[in-house]
């Protein structure tokens, strides 16, 4: 018999709501759902193979131990809790909490029940160990914000915006960096027949730069330079909102003064562009009158990322782009409790970094975007008090994902404990001491709250507008499984070790389990709209409220956005001070001839993805390095060579790919392929890791530590043994 349900897609974050038929309780077939007011019957290719996913014969279906021969063999989820945690009190009664170390990865933010209760978890046992994504992905987001100050009514829509500028994102592909995830091509299409003047910065002409208006393909990490050139035309040719300068702004002066430099000549030779399209990008900006810069993961990578998003801030603020007294809430929450929602300031935090946990290298610690990842690997190899042992990991893939894979390799085999919980044997998964088989999306009810919460991400994607869905469990795991969900590992090894845990403020019964339905009523306590009403709308629903408006500024209300932080003004400085080439050539490190920088593929997700047939068809699937046809011809290179990236910290095999949108001297590639150096030579069957030429422990952002991880200076040469 064949029944038709309806949820949401957790294959990427974009959460696209689908009707999924199912014939003898196993999913057969996905499409968009035409009836969601939000999505309009968008699904991609990956989200479409839902089903191929939950029934590939390499997910794992039964959790798996590690033997001392270093094979794996099936163990029972049970067994294996109990085990684990037995390991682990023995490891915190030797040497205290803070030898237990937790990532929590991508798939944390598509499993918000699994991501508190791991959280609750680590609370528990009292380690402040905790790393995610977010310091080697955008840091530069909170660390501007934190620098700058939140606007507490929030960033303008983009759907009734008259221009945008996107910064190193390409949402066409990604979903994510400024159109709304939620159908970006729908909403692109509207806006542009709407007249919306795009505006892009990227030095590759990506499929967003296609429909800009203005295009401007730069030397990669410069945008600082960039954006400190359009502030000051925009400055000097007084288009900026004076009114919301003067009341809500301060240290206009120093801004002024710090950019005085950065004149259209000096910008055109350093990031090699046109001085006068920078000009025209800033005018065409600056008239908005709506519309607002945004910025993606490439700046973020490259060196400075935290100034240019706090740039990227300024810029919003100087043509007062937020959302003004009176003017609606675009999104006043549906599972978040309603915000203040005040035409005002917030104040800023008094530490943004330095502060909380410490870790044992390059005096890093807690930032505003949390502990910083590039240390991880290292708090494991240093021996001495405080060092980890035991790395539990939800969702994610270290070893295919973080920067410096070569620490990453030797930190993973030097744990005495790690247990990942993944859908497949990853490269981390491959060298864990357990691996904890877990429900798939369909099997698991959800909620769409994390893309409520990206709000406070920066001036950054989330919903538009008050959007909400349920997804309830749609199939039961295949026969035969043993999986249970994230949130049930941790809350079986709580029960194991007698800890009691809370979530959002609530006490969890530890003797009769939750169901997962009352996890989500836990998670969601407060909401604007209680959960039982959300599901009452099977398609998703927006519970709009036009009489939610931003309120005035409180009286006597201190508090301004601050467009003058001294640190962030020095930092412009330096990069003032550095020396540059003009031509082909790049600030710094002059022995280095090419650029690598980051990009993501439409029909993978990070390391997820590439072991679908419809997604990776034929024999190869790797992560080509695209370079331009000119500097192909002039290293006597063709598409499908092998080719030797070296940066300062490594070498890797890629197979190159001939590709004109790609500015000369500039190689893109994506991350998180590959695997462990010893499969190397199967470069054309399993890619190239391009975050072993990252260096954690080189150039880093020394408040939030990320590590250079685009615009990486690095040498090409044809490799000698093309692997055929
Ligand atoms: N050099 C370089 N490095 C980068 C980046 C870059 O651009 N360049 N990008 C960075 C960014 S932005 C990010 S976010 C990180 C990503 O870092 P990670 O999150 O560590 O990497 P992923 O590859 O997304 O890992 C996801 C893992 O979850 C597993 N998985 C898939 N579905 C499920 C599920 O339903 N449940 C569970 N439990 N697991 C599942 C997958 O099999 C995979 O092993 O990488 C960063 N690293
Ligand atoms: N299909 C698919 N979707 C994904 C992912 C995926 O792997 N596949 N990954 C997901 C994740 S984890 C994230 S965080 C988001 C990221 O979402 P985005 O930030 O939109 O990611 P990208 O598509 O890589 O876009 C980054 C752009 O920055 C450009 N760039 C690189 N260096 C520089 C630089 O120095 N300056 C400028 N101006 N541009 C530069 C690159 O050419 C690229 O076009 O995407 C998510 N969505
Ligand atoms: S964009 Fe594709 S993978 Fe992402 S949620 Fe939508 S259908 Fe799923
Ligand atoms: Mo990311």
């Amino acid at each position: 018999m064949s029944t038709e349900h309806l949820t949401f897609c957790r294959f990427c974050h974009a959460f696209c709501a689908i009707r999924v038929t199912v014939e003898d309780g196993k999913a057969v077939k996905i499409i968009g759902d035409k009836e969601n007011p939000t999505y309009y019957g968008y699904s991609c290719k990956k989200g479409r193979q839902l089903p191929e996913q939950h029934y590939h014969p390499d997910r794992l279906l039964q959790s798996q131990k590690r033997q001392k021969d270093g094979s794996y063999q099936p163990c029972k989820v049970e067994d294996a809790i109990e085990e684990i945690a037995a390991q682990l009190s023995l490891i915190i009664e030797e040497h205290g909490p803070r030898a237990v170390a937790m990532y929590t990865g991508t798939f944390s933010h598509h499993y918000p029940t699994g991501t508190a209760f791991a959280m609750a978890f680590m609370g528990a046992i009292g380690s402040a160990m905790m790393f995610s994504p977010s310091t080697i992905d955008q840091p530069g987001k909170p660390m501007a914000t934190a620098f700058h100050g939140r606007w507490n009514a929030g960033p303008t829509r983009f759907d009734d915006a008259d221009t945008w500028l996107l910064v190193g994102t390409n949402p066409l592909v990604s979903m994510w960096g400024g159109i709304p995830q939620f159908n970006p091509a729908k909403r692109l299409h509207d806006a542009l027949k709407n007249g919306l003047n795009l505006l892009v910065i990227d030095p590759r002409k990506t499929d967003v730069a296609e429909k800009a208006k203005i295009h401007l393909q730069p030397k990669p990490g410069e945008d600082p330079t960039i954006l400190a050139g359009m502030i000051k035309v925009i400055l000097d040719e007084e288009l900026f909102d004076q009114d919301f300068v003067d009341e809500q702004v301060e240290g206009i002066e120093g801004l002024t003064q710090a950019v005085s430099e950065y004149t259209p000549e000096y910008v055109e030779s350093r990031a090699g562009i046109s001085g006068s399209a920078m000009v025209e990008t800033a005018r065409t900006f600056a008239a908005g009158p709506r519309g607002m810069v945004t910025c993606g993961t490439g700046p973020n990578m490259a060196p400075r990322g935290t100034l240019t998003e706090y740039l990227v801030l300024v810029l919003n603020t100087i043509c007062g782009r937020w959302v003004k007294e009176g003017e609606e809430i675009p999104n006043p929450f549906v599972f978040l409790p309603q915000g203040e929602n005040k035409a005002q300031a917030e104040k800023r935090p008094d530490e943004i970094y330095g502060f909380g946990e410490k870790m044992r290298v390059r005096d890093l610690a807690t930032s505003a975007a949390g502990l910083p990842t590039s240390a991880a690997a290292d708090e494991i190899l240093l021996d001495g008090e405080g060092q980890v042992r035991a790395l539990l990991v939800v969702g994610g893939n270290p070893m295919a994902a973080w920067p410096d894979q070569l620490r990453t390799y030797d930190a993973m085999r030097k744990l005495e404990l790690s247990a990942t919980l993944d859908i497949k044997m990853s490269a981390t998964a491959k060298l864990s001491s357990y691996v904890i088989a877990p429900k798939l999306s369909l099997e698991s009810p959800s909620i769409s709250m994390p893309n409520e919460a990206l709000t406070f991400y920066g001036v950054s994607p989330g919903y538009p507008e008050p959007y909400g869905q349920y997804g309830p469990v749609v199939v039961d795991p295949p026969k035969g499984a043993d999986v249970i969900e994230e949130w049930q590992f941790f809350y079986g090894l709580a029960q194991h070790m007698g800890l009691q845990l809370n979530i959002s403020g609530t006490k969890v019964d530890m003797a009769n389990a939750p169901t997962s339905d009352d996890v989500l009523e836990m998670l969601t306590k407060g909401s604007r709209v209680p959960l039982s009403e959300v599901k009452k709308h099977p398609h998703g629903h927006i519970f709009s409220d036009p009489s939610i408006v931003a309120k005035p500024m409180d009286e006597g209300w201190e508090p301004r956005l601050d467009v003058g932080s001294a640190e962030m003004l020095a930092e412009l400085n330096e990069v003032g001070s550095e020396e540059f080439t003009e031509h082909g050539g790049y600030a710094g490190d002059p022995e280095f001839s090419h650029r690598l920088i980051s990009r993501r593929l439409k029909n993978v997700y990070n390391s997820s993805g590439r072991d679908l047939k419809k997604l990776v068809p034929g024999n190869f699937s790797y992560n080509p390095a695209f370079m331009n046809p000119d500097d192909l011809k002039e290293m006597d290179l063709e598409t499908g060579d092998v080719i030797e990236v070296s940066s300062g910290r490594a070498t890797i095999l890629a197979i190159v790919e001939e590709a004109p949108d790609v500015r000369a001297g500039v190689i893109s590639m994506a991350h998180a392929w590959g695997d462990a150096p010893e499969h190397d030579n199967s470069v054309r069957f399993i890619g190239s890791n391009t975050g072993r030429l990252t260096d954690n422990a080189g150039r880093i952002d020394p408040r939030c530590g990320m590590p250079v991880m685009s615009a990486i200076p690095v040498n090409v040469r044809k490799a000698a043994n093309q692997l055929e």
